[in-house]
């Protein structure tokens, strides 16, 4: 019997030194520990022997089967490293795939530059809501109901709540008297923001588009201070001496008012289709402020003076970057996307 176990053990060790895949080791395994096996037939075997063969043999024939199964185990854990090695395997040589990198949108470099340059001269930024209250919309800065100006800013009005109308801001003024009631002059500030306008698009008109508010107050401000801010500001964002012109022109929440124009920057002021030849590029609007609007902020009248303006960010980005259609920032298109 002993002779019988280790003639077993040998040939088994043998057979599966030769193995080399998982199919012909299952058959390995069959042969040495299936039904009909020699171990099998070993085991059989036992039952017929004395009480005290059977104490001598069984412990012995048993430890054969331990020792098989363990053996046939690390030998199928080995194949299937081996294998998944195999199906994983990577060619490190071949050239990887470019993973593309974000950027910034062109309307978000203009924005931080804009920031940049103001907070160097001393402005905060300032914040408010694109949903906004018709009170901090329209009446705080001095269009009441039925004021004939509302109709210059088609809104989008929104579902009154608890009898309080709101809009989708249609200029970021609405920033004016909440910024007020919160602050006491001096102080000046700047409100980059998103605004609606219920509009027909064409090539420098959309519905959303960004605005940028300029609010200096304190108690003698001057349309000079304005020019000078307004000229650094220009000649910096463009870096090139820029001239401002002023045009008397109507807003209700500034007195007087104006619309201002920055000497052309692709042709430096002597005329180009840019320009229309008229060497000067229309930007946005300004004033004084109104004392009714101090008065919304619950200012004294005639207390403070300062100035406002505002304009639109997306039609200084197409200066800057000579960009011909103001769909394009908000189209989706990659190809546009990608060039700056
Ligand atoms: C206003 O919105 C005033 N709140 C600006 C202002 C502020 C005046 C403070 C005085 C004092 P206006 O409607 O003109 O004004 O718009 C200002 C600028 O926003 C325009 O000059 C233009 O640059 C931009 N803009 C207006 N409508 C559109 C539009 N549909 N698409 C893109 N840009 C626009």
């Amino acid at each position: 019997m002993n002779e019988k176990i280790a003639q077993i053990e040998k040939k088994m060790l043998k057979d599966l030194e030769e193995v080399k895949d998982l199919k012909s080791l299952e058959k390995v395994r069959i042969a040495y520990l299936g039904k009909k096996s020699m171990l099998a037939e070993l085991m059989k075997s036992i039952k017929d022997l004395s009480p005290e063969k059977k104490r001598e043999y069984g412990p012995l024939v048993n430890a054969l089967r331990a020792s098989m199964q363990d053996k046939i185990a690390q030998k199928n854990d080995y194949f299937e490293d081996n294998f998944n090695a195999l199906s994983e395997w990577i060619d490190v040589t071949a050239p990887g795939q470019r993973v593309t990198r974000g950027h910034l949108h062109p309307l978000t470099i203009v924005q931080r530059d804009i920031e940049k340059i103001f907070t160097t001269m001393g402005f905060v930024i300032a914040d408010g809501p694109e949903i906004e209250t018709e009170f901090f919309n329209f009446d705080a800065v001095n269009m009441p109901d039925n004021h004939p100006a509302r109709d210059m800013q088609d809104t989008f009005w929104i579902h009154a709540e608890k009898n309080v109308r709101h809009v989708l801001r249609t200029h970021t003024s609405n920033v004016q008297v909440r910024y007020m009631q919160e602050h006491t002059p001096p102080f000046r500030m700047i409100v980059p923001g998103r605004v609606f306008r219920q509009e027909a698009t064409d090539a420098s008109h959309e519905h959303t588009f960004h605005q940028f508010e300029t609010l200096v107050v304190g108690k003698s401000i001057s349309v000079a201070n304005f020019l000078h801010i307004a000229e650094s500001f220009f000649s910096q964002f463009f870096h090139a001496e820029i001239k401002i012109r002023v045009r008397p022109s109507y807003f209700p929440f500034v007195e007087p008012g104006f619309e201002f124009d920055i000497s052309c920057t692709n042709c430096e002021g002597s005329g180009c289709s840019t320009c229309q030849r008229t060497g000067w590029i229309e930007v946005g609007g300004a004033g004084m402020v109104h004392q009714n609007v101090f008065l919304a902020a619950g200012y004294e009248k005639n207390k403070y003076t300062g100035f406002a303006w505002g304009f639109g960010l997306e039609r200084l980005a197409m200066m800057r970057y000579k960009i011909d259609d103001i769909r394009h920032f908000h189209g989706g298109d990659i190809r546009f996307a990608t060039q700056f």
